[in-house]
């Protein structure tokens, strides 16, 4: 993909430049699953990829390629390959670098699902782990072995807001012929631009920020490089993971307004964290943009803003916290994140209870943490309710 020199909102509304045969100023839905070829000999072109003409929804289709192009170019990557949720772009990651004998190194809080996923599968098929607090290079180091075939990153991890170093990761990744993926749901690009940064590969699910409605469930993954692109698209091919073009247009047509919903649920969650932080019935706050954040400075080098995401605990721990979640009025008790919604949750017994007790408190996920997804509704009703089921705990 050619260097665009546009803006960030210019390229999220015009990225993809498709021109449609008829004028649509939107990129329709083609929603089929076959395309017909003009002859015998043009369909034998597209399959020899000697013409960029359409075979198959599941090898290309124009509205998930209009997605493709956009996400990839906001990323600054060579292409995007959308798939049909999150997981299956942290699945397409795995089975493109790991197989019998392969080692991945992790943080120990990342998604749930994407620990889960390697200590329930993958390791039926013979790939080895370790889960390591990512924050601190020293752990990268060690558990780097001369069968590591990928670093997998999620930064900020979910659910605790913990940063790694990604320039200095993948300095070392590098070093030892080992590609980076960072997961970069939690930012977005239009905070965080992991392959700027000197990852190979980033991946999202895009049924957070990127689509923002919490009306989808896609992925994406983006390669920095036509070699890796051409990879893993091959295995999203074999595998099937694909989007559905109706999922693409709706993920395309939420993307529109990434930039404007980020800036405002990034200011709230400033003045969000500012109140948690201040409130004497909470114990403690996790929020980029917060000094007390142990990484602030690093965060400040990696991310143009703070986001939206933060994890705090009140001093009377889990018991409180429910009684907090069981008190919201105007937050929504949900899990997922990114929406235009401020939404709130407990991942120990939520989003991550599927994860062993003993990797939970490894990985600083605690009983009494709660996670908060701030939208772009008035800071002012957040934090009204937020006070109000505060003083019922
Ligand atoms: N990566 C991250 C960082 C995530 O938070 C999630 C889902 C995924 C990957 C998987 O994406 P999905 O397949 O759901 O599109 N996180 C969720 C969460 O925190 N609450 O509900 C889902």
């Amino acid at each position: 993909m050619k260097p665009n020199k546009q803006g960030f909102n210019s390229r999220l509304i015009h990225g993809g430049g498709h021109k449609d045969p008829l004028g649509s100023v939107i990129t329709p839905i083609y929603q089929t699953s076959t395309f017909s070829f003009e002859s015998a000999e043009e369909g034998a072109k597209c399959f020899a990829g000697e013409s960029d003409g359409y075979i198959y929804t599941r090898l290309g289709n124009p509205t998930i390629n209009d997605l493709e192009r956009t996400v990839a170019d906001l990323e600054n990557g060579f292409g995007g390959i959308a798939t049909s949720s999150g997981m299956s772009a942290v699945n397409l990651v795995y089975q493109t670098f790991l197989g019998a004998g392969k080692h991945i190194v992790s943080h120990n809080a990342v998604y749930g699902s994407s620990r889960g996923v390697i200590e329930s599968v993958y390791a039926q098929f013979g790939v080895e782990a370790s889960y390591i607090d990512t924050t601190d290079i020293e752990n990268v180091k060690k558990a780097i072995r001369s069968n590591t075939a990928l670093i997998y990153l999620e930064t900020p991890a979910n659910p605790t807001i913990g940063i790694s170093d990604v320039p200095t990761i993948c300095k070392l990744a590098h070093s030892h012929n080992i590609p980076v993926c960072v997961d970069n749901t939690f930012c977005s690009p239009y905070i965080q631009k992991p392959l700027d940064l000197g990852a190979d590969i980033v991946l999202h699910s895009m049924t957070k920020f990127i689509n923002g409605h919490a009306d989808i469930v896609g992925g994406i993954v983006i390669a920095g490089t036509e070699d890796l692109y051409k990879k893993m698209r091959t295995v999203m091919i074999n595998v099937g993971s694909n989007m559905d073009p109706h999922q693409a247009y709706l993920t395309r047509r939420g993307l529109k307004t990434l930039g404007i919903r980020v800036e405002r649920a990034q200011q709230n969650a400033i003045k969000v964290a500012e109140f948690l932080e201040s409130h004497p019935k909470v114990g403690w706050v996790m929020y980029p943009g917060l000094k007390s954040h142990p990484q602030y400075e690093l965060a400040k080098t990696m991310m143009s803003g703070p986001g939206a995401m933060m994890s705090f605990g009140l001093k009377g721990g889990l018991e409180a916290g429910r009684k907090l979640m069981n008190n919201v009025h105007f937050c929504v008790l949900a899990v997922s994140l990114g929406g235009i919604e401020t939404l709130i949750e407990h991942p120990a017994s939520m989003t991550h209870s599927k994860v062993p007790a003993e990797a939970k408190k490894e990985g600083g996920i605690t009983d009494d943490l709660v996670r908060l997804s701030i939208g772009i509704e008035d800071a002012e009703d957040i934090i009204a309710d937020l006070r109000q089921a505060l003083e019922k705990v």
